[in-house]
């Protein structure tokens, strides 16, 4: 039994279209995947604002708030809770160059529309959380930007959904690349020095992904403490990575065991979670994945984190320390391995 709570995203079970290639699974409606979300152990539903509320281009306010209502109804009956609300400033024609650093001043206004009405829909789903992926906030083209202006105008984006609402919390979720070249805030530090430059920055902190630490070359493991380290840590989204290549979202640690350990670890010892956090996993089925086992990445990310709590519980701290008086560090490398390796 898990000490965290965990949590997934309607877009985490998916048809596997990619770059290249069609669909290949049926599509499964909304109300089936949180009735499994349910089933498999999860507590909580991570939300863009059109997961919440479809079609939300073509709504008015008013409107948006209401079908946010049904969408409650349906967490309800399954006694789940909404996470967090992500507005999507990728897929809108208005957000070709990105939403709040665009250069055109339209699609800034629309981009803020998004933002604010993606507030609206976590006030109805219960939540007060609001996660900014920034996923066109960079370049393809490095000149087309100015990187300080940008910048400034990701900070400016941020107060002005705090003062839109004075209870809601900014979480910036880090990645470095993909869909742009370079992103104006690829890393955890990178998001907390926004942070300090807001209005209030007791209300923006981070949500760290593995995945996306490790496309920066970083260790997750490290991202995570360092947002600990400062308070900031009000999300995570644990999956796996090969590399620095495009965006995989693997189940957590089937690729790199012993960083999935220390994930787990640095959250175990810092008791993550006691102020309500979710283990959030933003995992992707591969896409030979057959229709009736389109779950098992969620359920495997799951089953490896409580795997490894238990590892955590087992492991010999006086052990550890004994290595690091001896400033013996291969003894202590191969208690790890076999700490991992052993049944
Ligand atoms: C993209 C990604 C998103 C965010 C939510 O890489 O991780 O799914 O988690 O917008
Ligand atoms: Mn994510």
């Amino acid at each position: 039994m898990s000490m965290f709570k965990f949590s997934a995203g309607p877009w985490n079970v998916h048809e596997g279209a990619d770059a290249f290639g069609p669909a290949v699974r049926k599509t499964i409606t909304f109300e089936k995947k949180v009735e499994m979300f349910k089933k498999i152990g999860l507590d909580g539903v991570q939300f863009h604002d059109d997961d919440a509320v479809p079609e939300i281009n073509e709504l008015n306010d008013a409107q948006i708030r209401a079908r946010a209502r049904e969408t409650k109804k349906i967490l309800d009956h399954y006694g789940m809770a909404a996470e967090f609300v992500a507005p999507r400033l990728w897929m809108d024609p208005r957000t070709i160059d990105g939403g709040y650093t665009s250069n055109n001043p339209k699609d800034r206004e629309y981009a803020m529309w998004r933002s604010y009405r993606s507030i609206d829909i976590a006030n109805e789903l219960g939540c007060d959380k609001i996660v900014l992926w920034l996923a066109r906030e960079g370049t393809m083209c490095a000149e087309s930007k100015d990187p300080i202006q940008s910048v400034n105008r990701i900070i400016e984006a941020i107060n002005k959904m705090l003062e839109y609402d004075k209870n809601i919390k900014v979480l910036v979720e880090t990645k470095p690349n993909e869909p742009v070249d370079r992103s104006f805030c690829p890393t955890i530090g990178h998001a907390l020095a926004i942070s300090s430059a807001t209005v209030d920055p007791s209300r923006v902190g981070a949500l760290l992904e593995s995945a996306h630490a490790i496309l920066a070359g970083l260790d997750p493991a490290n991202e995570i403490a360092f947002a600990l380290a400062m308070g900031k840590l009000w999300s995570v989204h644990l999956n796996d990575q090969n590399g620095m290549k495009y965006d995989q979202d693997k189940a957590f640690g089937v690729e790199n065991l012993r960083q999935a350990f220390n994930q787990i670890k640095v959250l175990v010892e810092n008791n993550y979670g006691s102020n309500g956090e979710y283990v959030g996993l933003d995992v992707k089925a591969m896409r030979t994945q057959k229709d009736e086992a389109c779950y098992r990445h969620i359920e495997n990310s799951i089953k490896m984190v409580e795997m490894l709590e238990e590892k955590v519980k087992n492991f010999d701290y006086s052990y550890q320390q004994q290595c690091i008086e001896a400033r013996d560090y291969e003894a202590l490398e191969m208690y790890i391995m076999e700490l991992l390796m052993k049944g």
